[in-house]
């Protein structure tokens, strides 16, 4: 088994906007490869659950607008139905298990939604749960700040998910370096991520390791910064009526928006580097 780094398609099909999306799938793929490993992009073509996309199939992903948000639960109909879909943090984790892949990178996970007023209903991401029963290392910059930030990191407590600070010791917040919250445990190098991650086999752990990097120091936003513009987003989603699962990729482009494309830039920037960790992490596990 070559050293395999899971990517998902939903940041494709519905976090970043054509071509932004295309290019940076291709680049996560030359990155990986860069750093000697295979990477493996998946996604739900005509109904079947693809582990390495093809460049045709990811440029697909990128541009039908018929292309479903599948998390786990929308995976058997979208295999039943035969429907194009693209895999959450969730989804892609559950597909790459199967196939032996140990190692994940994305951008940012999803967590616990905050609630606007005190009728809203609770929104929980799947990723959280799913993060409680795959074994694998994923690598993110953290929950994306467009959620509950504390009430997430409670329940990655809740859920027994190891979170690994990677040259930090405080939970990073997605476009933003520092999100205040604390990590469980720092390692400053990926020699002493592959050790965690063989204490976990050992002790046949279920759950992943959440290996969380901050985004490049010149192209982060100042938390301070992106505070109120997320709550802008907020009240846009509120006005618009926008929940479940549209809810994410609405907010992700309005902060967008309001950031004149800066939000854009530091995404792209944390998913390269969360991917060349990814593959170095994955090469250290094949040794
Ligand atoms: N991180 C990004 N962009 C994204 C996502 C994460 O930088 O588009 C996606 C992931 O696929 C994640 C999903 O699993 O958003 C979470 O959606 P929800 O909150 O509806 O569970
Ligand atoms: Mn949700």
């Amino acid at each position: 088994m070559p050293a395999a780094v899971a990517l998902e398609s939903t940041v494709i099909s519905h976090g970043l906007p054509f071509p932004h999306n295309y290019e940076t799938a291709l680049r996560l793929e030359a990155i990986v490869r860069e750093q000697h490993a295979q990477p493996q992009t998946i996604g739900v073509i005509q109904g079947k659950p693809v582990v390495g996309l093809s460049p045709e199939e990811i440029h697909h992903l990128a541009v039908s607008k018929e292309v479903r948000k599948l998390s786990i639960r929308d995976l058997p109909v979208a295999v039943a139905r035969r429907l194009d879909g693209a895999t959450t943090v969730a989804s892609t984790m559950w597909l790459a298990h199967r196939h032996r892949i140990k190692v994940f990178a994305t951008g940012g996970i999803g967590g616990v939604h905050r609630r606007q007023n005190p009728n809203d209903t609770f929104d929980i991401s799947n990723d959280l749960h799913a993060l409680s029963q795959v074994p694998m290392l994923v690598v993110c910059a953290g929950a994306k700040a467009i959620l509950d930030l504390p009430a997430t990191r409670e329940a990655l407590e809740t859920l027994g998910i190891t979170v690994v600070g990677f040259q930090t010791d405080t939970l990073p917040a997605f476009y933003s370096r520092d999100s205040g919250l604390p990590v469980d445990v720092q390692c400053d190098s990926p020699e002493e991520i592959a050790a965690l991650y063989t204490a976990h086999q050992q002790l046949s752990l279920q759950g992943a390791i959440l290996v969380t990097v901050p985004p490049p120091p010149e192209l982060a936003l100042p938390f301070d910064e992106v505070t109120p513009v997320i709550e802008r987003a907020l009240e846009d989603a509120t006005v618009q009526n926008i929940k479940a699962a549209a809810l994410t990729p609405f907010l992700l482009d309005r902060v967008v928006a309001y950031t004149n494309q800066r939000a854009l830039t530091t995404n792209i920037a944390l998913l390269e580097q969360n991917a060349v960790l990814a593959a170095k992490l994955a090469c250290l596990l094949e040794i």
